[in-house]
C-alpha cells in the first residue's frame, strides 16, 4: 500500500528510490589487525561516521559497504579504517575495478 509499482519490472517498491540509491557503489574490504568484538565496533563506527557511506556488514577481517561516489572516495574509506588503527585493502573484483 502506498508503494511505487514499476510496470516494467513488476516490482512494487515499498520505499521510494532516491537518486543516491542508483549511484551507490559496493565496496568490499579486507582488513588486517582486527581480533575481537571491540575491533568490529571500532571499524563499524569509523565507517558509519562517514557521510555517503552505508555499512552492510563488518566481521573480523572483512567489511562490506556501499558508498556514494559523488560525495565519497573509496580512498577516504580506507583512510578512515587506517585512522581507527587497522589496515584495509579493497578486495579485487567486488563492485568492479575503478
Ligand atoms: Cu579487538
Amino acid at each position: 500500500m502506498g508503494g511505487i509499482y514499476d510496470s516494467y519490472t513488476h516490482v512494487e517498491y515499498l520505499t521510494p528510490i532516491t537518486l543516491e540509491d542508483f549511484r551507490m557503489e559496493k565496496l568490499e574490504l579486507a582488513i588486517s589487525g582486527m581480533s575481537c568484538g571491540h575491533c568490529i565496533g571500532a571499524v563499524k563506527q569509523a565507517l558509519e561516521e562517514l557521510d555517503g557511506v552505508s555499512v552492510s556488514r563488518v566481521e573480523i577481517g572483512t567489511a562490506e559497504l556501499s558508498y556514494d561516489p559523488v560525495v565519497r572516495k573509496a580512498e577516504d574509506i580506507l583512510d578512515a579504517v587506517a585512522d581507527a588503527g587497522y589496515q584495509a585493502e579493497r578486495v579485487a573484483g567486488a563492485g568492479g575495478m575503478s
